[in-house]
């Protein structure tokens, strides 16, 4: 096992890498921006190493100021989290040739997923069910794109290959509108992605957002652990994620998650990874995997009993998974909602100093966050400050928790999205069994006009 890990990432997540590490007797290196210094998180690691000014591209996305930090502190390892370099293949394969482990899968593999349309060959050829679709990237020739998309039927999606999260896709529901839609979108990926490679799928309309989550190991092993409704999101920000999904049935969870068992093996994944799936009418269609540990990981957690953190450091240290599928025993119901500095309807960033925390608790309840009173939101990066986690046996038992967690909970200094949650958590159509995509921007929508 490791003696040494160094933490490439910061606030809750690298909060929650380190208590992974110190039950595991592994000794922890944090690495932080000048903005960082004084966060807790920072404190509590064994060791921690400045590694640049306050904006991520000088600091967090600072390749080689980060090699020199696990060099100089002797670190076996390095830990992405989530966000910054977690999913850059350039930086897991420098980490590699410097002769450091990287916690998470091999770089081929990160840019495989990274290329949305090399992804989705993979994954249909693995027998993970996709979107209906053209396979592989759009010809330039305008009449055969017509003809691909008479084919699938409209509306149709054009997504740049480059892309994912929701960053350059655009709907088209006419052939008027197609050919003007590809070549913007083209442009699109070539300037933000320097690749202008687009492909196109049918479009659907008013899906969910269910992910799955697997852990393989480098021995040819691989389980699910159940999956996610992650439903609840503004401009593909999440902020509410669930486990199990609200009404899925235990075959066809067994029958997808299978499946993506399935395609690790056949690929060779190794780590922690998720399946994201849009969920229509009954099926899954697959639309992209991500190769990193997630921030709603702990809905799951949960569930299953098992820290995926601790799991990725086992299997990046080279062991076998010692939990089998059957082990895997989907128990209860856990709801997360993510705590933001931002105006709870305007979302406006609120960074600035917290002048009283008061975290929630009580049976059932999980806060992953590295604020504290007093603590200092920068402005620099993501605006989430921490996470309320609530375990029930059941969704309402859950929820009645979780109400209860968040009228306990109280932040004064900023501005937090706590009322919003306060709000969704009463909503009749969430608590009736979720929602799809499209619920939370029609529900402000309507918010805003009779305002
Ligand atoms: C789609 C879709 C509908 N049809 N693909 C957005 C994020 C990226 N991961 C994929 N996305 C979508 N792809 C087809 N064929 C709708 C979305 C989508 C979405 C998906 C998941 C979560 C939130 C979303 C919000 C808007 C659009």
């Amino acid at each position: 096992m490791f003696e040494k890990i160094l933490i490439a990432n910061r606030g809750e997540i690298a909060l929650r890498i380190q208590r992974a590490c110190r039950e595991m007797g592994i000794k922890t290196v944090v690495v932080h921006s000048e903005a960082d210094a004084d966060a807790k998180y920072v404190k509590l690691a064994d060791e921690s190493v400045c590694i640049g000014p306050a904006p991520s591209s000088l600091s967090y996305l600072n390749i080689p100021a980060i090699i020199s930090a696990a060099e100089v502190t002797d670190a076996q390892a390095i830990h992405p989290g989530y966000g910054f370099l977690s999913e850059n293949a350039d930086f897991s394969e420098r980490v590699e040739k410097c002769g450091f482990v990287f916690i998470g899968p091999k770089a081929e593999t990160i840019r495989l997923m990274g290329d949305k349309v090399s992804a989705k060959i993979a994954m249909r050829k693995a027998g993970v069910p996709c979107v209906p679709g053209a396979e592989g990237a759009l010809p330039d020739n305008p009449a055969e794109i017509i003809k691909i998309a008479r084919s699938i039927g409209y509306p149709v999606i054009i997504k740049a290959a480059g892309g994912g999260g929701g960053r350059g896709m655009r709907v088209v529901h006419t052939e008027a509108a197609l050919l003007g839609a590809v070549t913007m979108t083209r442009s699109e990926a070539q300037a933000a992605f320097n690749n202008p490679m687009v492909y196109m799928e049918k479009y659907l309309e008013n899906p969910r957002h269910i992910e799955f989550q697997i852990l393989a190991d480098q021995h040819g092993n691989a389980i699910f652990l159940g999956e996610r409704d992650c439903s609840m999101q503004r401009r593909n920000q999440k902020i509410i994620e669930e486990a199990p999904a609200p009404l899925l049935n235990a075959r066809l969870r067994n029958k997808i998650g299978e499946r993506c068992a399935e395609a690790c093996r056949k690929i060779g994944y190794r780590g922690a990874g998720t399946f994201e799936f849009l969920y229509e009418n009954g099926e899954f269609f697959f639309i992209e995997m991500n190769t990193r540990v997630q921030v709603e990981h702990p809905v799951t957690e949960m569930i299953t009993g098992i820290d995926i953190v601790r799991q990725q450091i086992l299997i990046a240290a080279g062991e076998k998974l010692t939990i089998r599928q059957r082990d895997v025993q989907l128990k209860g119901h856990a709801i997360e909602c993510r705590i933001n500095a931002e105006h709870p309807y305007k979302f406006t960033p609120s960074p600035g100093r917290i002048t009283s925390w008061h975290a929630p608790g009580g049976p059932g309840i999980r806060v992953d966050s590295h604020a504290y009173n007093n603590y200092y939101v920068p402005q620099h990066y993501d605006s989430m400050v921490g996470k309320v986690i609530a375990y029930g046996d059941t969704r309402e038992q859950a929820m009645a928790r979780m109400r209860t967690a968040l009228s306990e909970m109280a932040v004064e200094g900023i501005e937090t999205n706590i009322p919003l949650h306060r709000e969704l958590l009463l909503d009749a159509a969430f608590m009736g069994g979720g929602t799809s995509i499209h619920y939370l921007e029609e529900r402000l929508a309507k918010r805003n006009k009779e305002k």
